[in-house]
């Protein structure tokens, strides 16, 4: 069975000192760089946002970062300015091995839309062209790791299994935002989508 390893959004902006630190980030580095050589394809993300992108608190007056706001695409959490296309904040970590990656799938570059998943954006029905990659490659199961474990991890993973893939997420190869609550409520939902929690 031809495997593929995702790597989700090990960037500069979402590990201690960026934009958008997710606790602990920069731990999976070495152990992520360890896992790639067990898969036939490896593939990266990366969040790639234009300046002022809708998903940052900063492009709507008088709210605040954390605050959900509707979108015509459904709820939307305002994030800080994060992974701006081109800055040092959106570059991959560093101690990151991109260069056993094949492919590297940028997301988030639709102003008015959000992208989490690694596969749709956040309308749930606009393709990154993932899909395609890895059908064509003859990929049946992918292994997710990387940030965040309750956002793009996470959605990523349930739009994998609801493709029809085999899914696994090793979940000490990821680190969470957990925001009320988000961690538990993503796991729940990762799990009653039928992805593998390991
Ligand atoms: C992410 C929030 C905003 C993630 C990306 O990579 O989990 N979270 N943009
Ligand atoms: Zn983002």
């Amino acid at each position: 069975m031809t495997q593929a390893l995702i790597v989700i959004d090990v960037q500069r902006g979402f590990c201690p000192g960026g934009n958008l630190a997710v606790p602990g980030g920069d731990e999976v580095v070495a152990p992520v760089n360890a896992l790639m050589a067990r898969f036939d394809h490896v593939v990266l993300t990366q969040d790639w946002h234009p300046a002022g992108h809708s998903s940052f608190a900063s492009a709507h007056p008088g709210r605040a970062p954390y605050e959900v706001i509707e979108m015509p695409y459904g709820p939307q959490v305002l994030w800080p300015d994060h992974c701006v296309q081109g800055t040092p904040d959106a570059a991959f970590h560093p101690g990151l091995d991109t260069d056993r990656a094949r492919a590297v799938i940028r997301k988030g570059m639709n102003p008015a839309l959000d992208s989490y998943s690694a596969f749709f954006e956040n309308d749930h029905e606009t393709p990154t062209g993932l899909e395609g990659y890895l059908r064509t490659l003859g990929v049946a199961h992918v292994t997710l790791v990387g940030l965040a474990l309750d956002f793009c991890v996470a959605w990523s993973a349930r739009d994998a299994a609801r493709l029809g893939f085999g899914v696994e997420v090793r979940e000490e190869l990821c680190r969470a935002i957990d925001l009320d609550g988000s961690l538990a409520a993503a796991r729940d939902a990762m799990a009653g989508d039928g992805v593998v929690l390991r």
